[in-house]
Parts: C-alpha cells; structure tokens; sequence
C-alpha cells in the first residue's frame, strides 16, 4: 500500500507520504491502546528544570527519555523499571515502508517515541541529536487534529517552511533534512473523529 503512494518531497530529504495510515487508524488504536497502558504518557522534566508541555512514552528496544541529567535513550521506562513495551508489529511494518519508499532500504527502527499534543501545546524548535547514527531516517506518523510543522535549516536562525500535518500523514526525514531544526506551532483547537481533542504524532527511530 505504502508503495502506490504518492512521494512528495518537501525539502532535500523529507519526503511526505499524505493520508496512508488513514485506513489504519483503526488498526492503530488497538495497537496503541495497550501499549500506552503499560507506558503511560507523562509530561517529562527538562534539564533546565521546566517540564514538557508534549506528553511522551516510548515502544521498542529504547525509548527518549529527558530528565535533570540531560536527553539520552534508555532500555527501560522510569515509571515502571521495566523495559519499554515492545515495538508492535504492525508500527514495525510501516515503518520500514515508509523508510524504503522514501528511499531508506533497510531501516530498521528499534524506538517509537510518541508524543501528545493537546490544544495550545507545541514543540520548540529543535534537533533530533540523540541517535548514534544520523545516516538512518526518522519516520513521523501523524494522527488525529491537523499540526502546522516547521522545517528549517542547520542554523537555528535559517528561515523555515511550515507544513500543515494532517491524520495519517507519514513524514520521512533522511539525508541533509534529517540534522534540521524542527518544531510544531501550539496545536489549534478543534475535534478529531478519531482523537477527540488531541494529536498523537509517532516518531520511528534507530537510536542505537
Ligand atoms: C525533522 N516531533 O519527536 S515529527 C520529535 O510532531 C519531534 O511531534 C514532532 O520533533 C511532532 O523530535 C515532529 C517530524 C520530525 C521528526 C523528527 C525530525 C521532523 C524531523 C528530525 C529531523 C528533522
Ligand atoms: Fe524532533
């Protein structure tokens, strides 16, 4: 399926695959449903001291974590000290179809960081510098409200494009996009049929 996509490219790079995982939101609350029972999303501290307005939780083999010690990936959840819920099989698979469409044979994620947004909650601009091997993609599945995503540049001040991230949208970001600055405006208000008030987004990773 992921294959008859459409591949847009938005920036060297990041490519958009719009409205594949539609047909799956069913599939994906039930797989979602228990893992987010046994690794509750929780408004993580940062090393500055503030806490995250972004709920998290992690599946795989490692899982981001932030905490007065900095950003680091770590095989168990803190909540429970157990590992973090495996990777479901079906997140696996769209995972790496998205990766080999957009041009990534061979990504194999071991993390899944998810990530709640309620309205009025948005992501500062950032980069993603905290997996061993920035040569491997990151895979972004959006689901539920709309998000107005930023792109910019290498350079905190470069200027940025802003991409509207619909339900069912996969993103992926490889090659010169992969080290970009990146961010998400505080999400609107509105009702989504499949998550109420919310915007859950899934980002797939090879962290180590
Ligand atoms: C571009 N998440 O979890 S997903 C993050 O919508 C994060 O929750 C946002 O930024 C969200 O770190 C954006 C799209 C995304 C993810 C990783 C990237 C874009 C990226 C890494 C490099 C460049
Ligand atoms: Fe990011």
């Amino acid at each position: 399926m992921v294959d008859q996509a459409a591949c847009t490219p938005v920036a060297p790079g990041a490519v958009l695959l719009p409205g594949l995982l539609t047909p799956l939101a069913g599939a994906l609350a039930a797989v979602l449903r228990p893992l987010l029972w046994q690794a509750p999303l929780r408004h993580l501290r940062t090393p500055g001291g503030g806490r995250m307005a972004v709920a998290t939780s992690n599946a795989g083999a490692l899982g981001w974590l932030s905490d007065a010690r900095g950003y680091r990936y770590a095989s168990q959840d803190p909540l429970s000290g157990r590992p973090w819920p495996p990777l479901p099989a079906l997140l696996d698979a769209i995972a790496r179809a998205a990766a080999a469409r957009a041009g990534f044979p061979g990504f194999a994620p071991d993390a899944v960081l998810v990530n709640l947004y309620r309205p009025g909650v948005g992501l500062g601009l950032h980069q993603d510098r905290d997996e061993r091997d920035a040569a491997w993609p990151i895979v972004s599945a959006s689901l539920g409200l709309p998000a107005r995503f930023r792109l910019g540049g290498l350079r905190r001040d470069a200027p940025t494009q802003e991409l509207v991230l619909q339900h069912g949208d996969l993103l992926v970001f490889g090659g010169p996009a992969r080290r970009c600055f990146h961010g998400v405006r505080p999400l609107a208000a509105g009702h989504h049929p499949w998550a109420g008030e919310h915007r859950l987004n899934l980002t797939f990773r090879r962290a180590g």
